[in-house]
C-alpha cells in the first residue's frame, strides 16, 4: 500500500474551511496529521473550537488542533465578512461542541515549524485562511518552506476582481504582508487558487442542496452552519453557490480537477489605497537574461474539471 500523503490545514474555519476539512478527511490516501488555526473568518482561539466542531463531527478528535495568529503582522485583525456569521459556522448553537482544553498546548506556528522537521520533504500544507502563520513560521526559520513537499493557497486574484473589496480577496487582504512573505519566501512549489477560479466554478443551487442532503451527520452539520450563508447569498438574488476553500482542496486531492493553470511570478501589493492585497502577477514571457526577469513561483489554477471537483465534495459528506 502506498504511503499516505501527510498532511497539515492551515485555517480560519469558516464554513468553507470546514468543508475542507472534511474533503481531506474522507480521502483514505491523505493523513491529516494536524490542524493549525490563523484569525480571519473569527478571532483564531473560536477558529481552534470550530476546527474541533469539524473534528467531533468527523470523529477525529485525535487530529491535533493548534492555535496560532490572532493578529495580522502589521496593525489590527480586520474584520471577517458576514457571509459566515459572528462565529464563521454560522452562529448554530453546539452545546456538545468540544472545550477550550481540547486545544493543544502549543502554539501553531512552532507546531508548523516542528512537525515540518519531523516529515521533511514529506509534508504538504493547505493554506486556507490569512497567511499569517505561514509567514511567521518562514520569519522565525527561514528553512521552513525548504523542508515543505508543497503549499497549496487559497487566496488572491489574478483578473483584479475582489470579494473583500472590490480590489482583493479576503485571505490576502487581511494579511497582505504575510501573503507578499509566503509568495516571495516560502521556497517550495506552490499552488494558488484565486477568487476568479472559484467564481467561475460555482455549482448550481441544486448541487449544494444535493450534496448537503445525504444521511449523515456530517451533511447535517454542514447543511446546518451553511444556512446562515445561503440566507445571506439568496435575498441577494445570487445565481449559485461559490465554494471557495473547497476548490483549493480538491486541487490538493487531486491534479486532476486542474483543467488549466499558469506558471508565473506573483507577489501581493500591501500599500495601495485601494489594492491592499491584490495579487499583482508578471504576465511578461522574458528571457532569463532580462534584467527585469522574475522567476515564476507559483502555479495559479485557472480552471477546474467541475465534474471532479463536484464530485470530492459530495464524497465529504456522503459517508
Ligand atoms: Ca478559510
Amino acid at each position: 500500500m502506498a504511503t499516505r500523503r501527510k498532511l497539515v490545514i492551515d485555517c480560519d474555519p469558516g464554513n468553507d474551511d470546514a468543508m475542507s476539512i472534511l474533503m481531506a478527511l474522507s480521502d483514505v490516501n491523505i493523513d491529516v496529521i494536524a490542524i493549525t488555526c490563523v484569525a480571519g473568518n473569527c478571532d483564531v482561539t473560536q477558529a481552534s473550537l470550530n476546527a474541533l466542531r469539524v473534528l467531533q463531527v468527523a470523529k477525529k478528535l485525535d487530529i491535533p488542533v493548534y492555535t496560532g495568529c490572532d493578529a495580522p503582522l502589521l496593525g489590527e485583525r480586520k474584520p471577517g465578512s458576514p457571509y459566515h456569521g459572528v462565529d464563521g459556522l454560522g452562529d448554530v448553537p453546539d452545546p456538545g461542541a468540544p472545550g477550550i482544553d481540547r486545544i493543544q498546548i502549543e502554539h501553531g506556528v512552532q507546531a508548523l515549524l516542528q512537525l515540518s522537521k519531523e516529515h521533511a520533504g514529506e509534508l504538504q500544507l493547505v493554506s486556507i485562511g490569512p497567511l499569517t502563520n505561514v509567514a511567521m513560521a518562514i520569519r522565525l526559520d527561514s528553512a521552513f518552506g525548504s523542508r515543505l513537499k508543497s503549499c497549496h493557497i487559497m487566496g488572491g486574484n489574478y483578473q483584479g476582481r475582489g470579494n473583500i473589496t472590490m480590489a482583493a480577496e479576503f485571505n490576502f487582504y487581511a494579511d497582505p504582508e504575510a501573503a507578499f512573505v509566503v509568495l516571495g519566501q516560502l521556497c517550495c512549489p506552490m499552488t494558488v487558487m484565486p477568487w476568479e477560479t472559484c467564481l467561475e466554478h460555482a455549482i448550481s443551487w441544486e448541487t449544494h442542496t444535493n450534496t448537503r442532503s445525504h444521511d449523515t451527520e456530517k451533511a447535517r452539520f454542514i447543511k446546518s452552519v451553511d444556512e446562515w450563508s445561503v440566507n445571506y447569498v439568496k435575498p441577494k438574488n445570487a445565481p449559485n453557490f461559490v465554494p471557495a476553500d473547497e476548490a483549493c482542496m480538491a486541487c490538493f486531492l487531486s491534479d486532476d480537477v486542474i483543467k488549466s493553470s499558469v506558471h508565473v511570478y506573483a507577489t501581493v501589493e500591501t500599500k495601495g489605497h485601494y489594492t491592499s492585497g491584490q495579487m499583482v502577477v508578471d504576465w511578461r514571457k522574458r528571457d532569463v537574461n532580462d534584467p527585469l526577469y522574475k522567476k515564476p513561483n507559483v502555479t495559479i489554477v485557472t480552471g477546474l474539471h467541475q465534474s471532479l471537483y463536484e464530485q470530492l465534495m459530495d464524497r465529504a459528506l456522503s459517508c
